[in-house]
């Protein structure tokens, strides 16, 4: 048989390496889903039941792997579904490929069936976006599509019409000779010029109080980082994204930042003399330094990320643990250690509340103990999925990093629903691993069905969803902001345990905090896929970091206790920071 401009595709693929394709098929790519199955065993097909999750599984996919993510949606519809996850994609900077259909080529725009012009939707999340115009058009167009999202980190859209998909690859334009054309990925040295790195060496060697802030770009520079930090006496703070880049155990980090970060993140921020930036666009400057307050320098791997959050004296364009290794040949020990002993000492101090917080055993249960005690049990290659709301903070707060293994969400669209989807993608690519998913119900009642994908390829996922009935973080800014009672917010309880059987799948309840240890042990003990409901306290506002722990202390204290005006001295208090969060 000969190929079709489908088996190009595919076939092409392969040469790219990859390895899974998630979607959903449809009549706009009977062609595509043909070669996949008579490939079966070279490229994996997922089936989901959302294409949403089908994107958020190939951007999942490539936060976790670093390789490609690859989604695969119908012609109308289905295409039009893959829509949210290719921005979350997008605006977290991950390679994915959009593969979409179209009807009969030579129908499109005459009011035919599922005549959306996918290649104009796409338009504004695709740095790549192409329409296949025959079948002699596949081959060149994947291998740039491939070239492009992995070559500029974002999201890359081939629609192709049904008729052309069955086509033989036969009738070429003159100019379009085979061959011409190839599967290599050239690398960049991804390092930046040696004069920059010696001034930003001179900069960071006059510093007496140095802050490093860290994210996503630096997740493959742990060692570096604590290399720096050790020599440079200075803290490292993390932006959500960067939650995995230095283990929480390390005696560099003072963790998290922002409203979902510690305080002594928080104040290294505000006293230090310099910072250095290595592969963060953390948004939230007002947690920053003042604009003078402290001496700049930058690493990125983005030119044009250089100095968009803070005025830099030196930016370093470049992959983070490369230009950090190049840094230290110039650095010299700072031999004034109290700026990280006192970060160090405010550190232990945050994990005591964090841990006190974890650990309260009054009913309705807090979400800060499902969390702790989650974090106490994952394994050391643990991947951890999570979601929008305010499961992000007792997410970013409450589960300490360990070295090996992996924290995401969606960072910059801040999403909701991505973090069952992006546990399925990680344990399709570490089959051996253990991946969760860390979900407020509002999220995963958005794609719960992927549970049953969950069952269907007989992936382990566990599913902790912190059940608290309710669209917490929106309630919140309602109360905060409105001064109103909550509207819209409340949610109609789904029975999960009874949701999770039904699906053919494992479902427990925690209710009890005495139980959560144990419910936790034997739910991350049990083969296959599992949900946990933990029914929690609705009433457990996500605390902003920058009150004082006596502050936060009281103010927790005072909720447990059921002020009767706790709410409006309480909203006054956290009116700022809520907002932020949403
Ligand atoms: C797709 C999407 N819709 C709406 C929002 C706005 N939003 C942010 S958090 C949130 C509530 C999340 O509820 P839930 O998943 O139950 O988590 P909780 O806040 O209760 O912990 C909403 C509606 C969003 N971020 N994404
Ligand atoms: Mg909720």
């Amino acid at each position: 048989m000969t190929s079709t401009a489908a088996d190009i595709l595919i076939d092409s693929l392969e040469d790219w390496g990859v390895e899974v394709i998630f979607g959903l098929p449809g009549d706009g790519i009977n062609g595509i889903m043909d070669a996949l199955r008579r490939r079966q065993d070279k490229v994996r097909f997922i089936q989901v039941r959302h294409e949403e999750s089908a994107a958020f599984m190939a951007c999942g996919y490539a936060k976790y792997t670093g390789k490609l993510g690859v989604c695969l949606a119908t012609s109308g519809p289905g295409g039009i579904h893959l829509l949210n996850g290719l921005y979350d994609a997008k605006l977290d900077g991950q390679p994915v490929l959009a593969i979409t259909g179209h009807h009969y080529h030579d129908l499109i725009d005459t009011h035919s069936q599922q005549d959306v012009n996918l290649d104009r939707l796409l338009a504004d999340v695709a740095i790549y976006n192409t329409r296949v115009m025959g079948p002699a058009h596949a081959e060149n167009v994947v291998n740039l599509a491939c070239r492009t999202a992995l070559g500029y980190r974002g999201v890359a859209h081939i629609n192709f019409p049904v008729d052309l998909q069955d086509q033989g690859v036969g009738e070429r334009s003159k100019r379009n000779v085979a061959n011409h054309t190839s599967d290599v990925l050239a690398h960049r040295a991804r390092l930046p010029a040696e004069d920059d790195i010696v001034r930003a060496a001179e900069v960071l060697n006059a510093g007496k109080k140095i802050a490093i802030l860290c994210g996503q770009g630096a997740l493959n520079a742990t060692d570096e980082l604590e290399e720096v930090a050790e020599r440079l006496g200075a803290p490292i703070i993390k932006a959500l994204l960067g939650k995995g880049a230095v283990p929480d155990t390390s005696p560099y980090t003072t963790g998290g930042i922002g409203l979902l970060g510690t305080k002594p993140s928080q104040e290294a921020l505000e006293e230090c003399d310099t910072l250095l930036m290595v592969g963060t666009s953390f948004p939230y400057i007002e947690f920053l330094p003042k604009p003078g307050a402290a001496r700049g320098v930058q690493i990125d791997l983005d030119p044009a990320r250089i100095g968009l959050r803070y005025p830099i004296e030196v930016g370093l364009v470049g992959d983070s643990s490369r230009a950090l290794r190049a840094l230290l040949t110039h650095l010299k020990r700072n031999e004034d250690r109290s700026f990280l002993g006192r970060a160090q000492t405010e550190t232990k101090e945050w994990w005591k509340l964090m841990e006190e917080r974890g650990s309260r055993q009054e009913r309705p249960m807090k979400p800060q103990v499902v969390a702790w005690e989650l974090g106490k049990r994952l394994s050391d290659t643990a991947i951890v999925s999570s979601d929008s709301g305010t499961i992000a903070t007792w997410f970013a707060r409450q589960i300490p990093a360990r070295r090996g293994q992996m924290y995401s969400l969606s960072g910059t669209l801040a999403t909701m629903a991505n973090g069952l989807p992006y546990a399925v993608a990680a344990q399709i690519a570490y089959p051996d691993r253990q991946c969760i998913a860390f979900v407020g119900d509002g999220g995963f009642s958005m794609l719960m069905a992927e549970f049953a994908t969950a069952v269907k390829y007989q992936l382990p996922i566990k599913v902790i969803i912190i059940k608290n009935n309710t669209l917490g973080m929106i309630k919140w800014e309602q109360m905060v902001f409105l001064g109103n009672p909550e509207f819209g917010c409340e949610l109609q309880p789904i029975d999960f345990v009874a949701f999770a059987k039904a699906c053919g799948g494992i479902g427990m309840a925690i209710e009890d905090p005495t139980d959560c240890g144990r419910i936790l042990d034997r739910a991350l003990a049990t083969p296959g896929p599992v949900i946990v409901e933990a029914i929690v306290d609705p009433f457990t506002p996500p605390m902003p970091a920058k009150i004082t722990f006596d502050q936060a202390k009281k103010f927790a204290e005072s909720l447990a206790r059921g002020e009767p005006n706790r709410s409006k001295i309480v909203w006054t208090v956290l009116s700022d920071k809520v907002r932020e969060l949403i």
